[in-house]
């Protein structure tokens, strides 16, 4: 008994040591950025420095770049090529900032200029983070604003604060390991009892 509780204690720490140490890159190189079409007033178009692609990439959360309508960014990291399965998470600086101002962006990973399509994310809150499942060198957003809400206020898309991959914490194995020491131990215990 005394082997196993020591066992799985050593297990869990194991599992925590993983997910504490799991590395997490931000961006932090612009690879290329296409402007997309801002409908405000050119004061609002470019208030609080919205129209600075470096926003995207400095580390800052409060700082954002506003892809436009149909804009584009690919970005890379410190990190050349990531090999093993990530979260990817783009930040927005203005999740459900107002009723209605909705923004979204389709999320490509990219490896060696081949694109595998991610998903969709949007600036609602839990809205923002896809799974990678396959290696990549950089990250793309493309701004659908418009696509996946015809009748939204926003008039520069979606505005990027930063974008972030870590690695996914505890593999599905490890959880599985941990419940099979579990069962195993109560059945040891069973036995000790009869
Ligand atoms: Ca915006
Ligand atoms: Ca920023």
């Amino acid at each position: 008994m005394n082997a196993i509780k020591t066992l799985l204690a050593g297990l869990v720490l194991a599992a925590s040591t993983v997910g504490a140490n799991a590395a997490t890159y931000y961006a932090n190189n612009i690879v290329s950025v296409t402007p997309g079409t801002c409908t405000g007033s050119e004061a609002a178009c470019s208030w609080n420095d919205r129209e600075n692609v470096n926003n995207a990439v400095d580390g800052d959360d409060n700082t954002f770049y506003a892809l436009g309508f149909g804009g584009e960014i690919v970005v890379s990291f410190a990190k050349a090529v990531f090999t093993e399965a990530q979260n990817v998470s783009a930040f927005e600086v203005t999740f459900n900032r107002m009723v209605g101002h909705d923004e979204a962006a389709d999320v490509y990973s990219i490896l060696g200029g081949v694109e595998t399509f991610l998903g969709t994310i949007t600036n609602f809150i839990d809205g923002n983070s896809l799974f990678a499942g396959t290696d990549f060198d950089s990250i793309k957003l493309v701004d659908v604003s418009l696509r996946e809400f015809p009748t939204t206020s926003s008039f520069d898309g979606f505005d990027l604060s930063a974008v972030k991959v870590s690695a996914v914490p505890l593999p599905a194995a490890g959880v599985l390991l941990l419940a099979g020491l579990g069962g195993l131990a109560a059945m040891r215990r069973r036995k000790t009892a009869a």
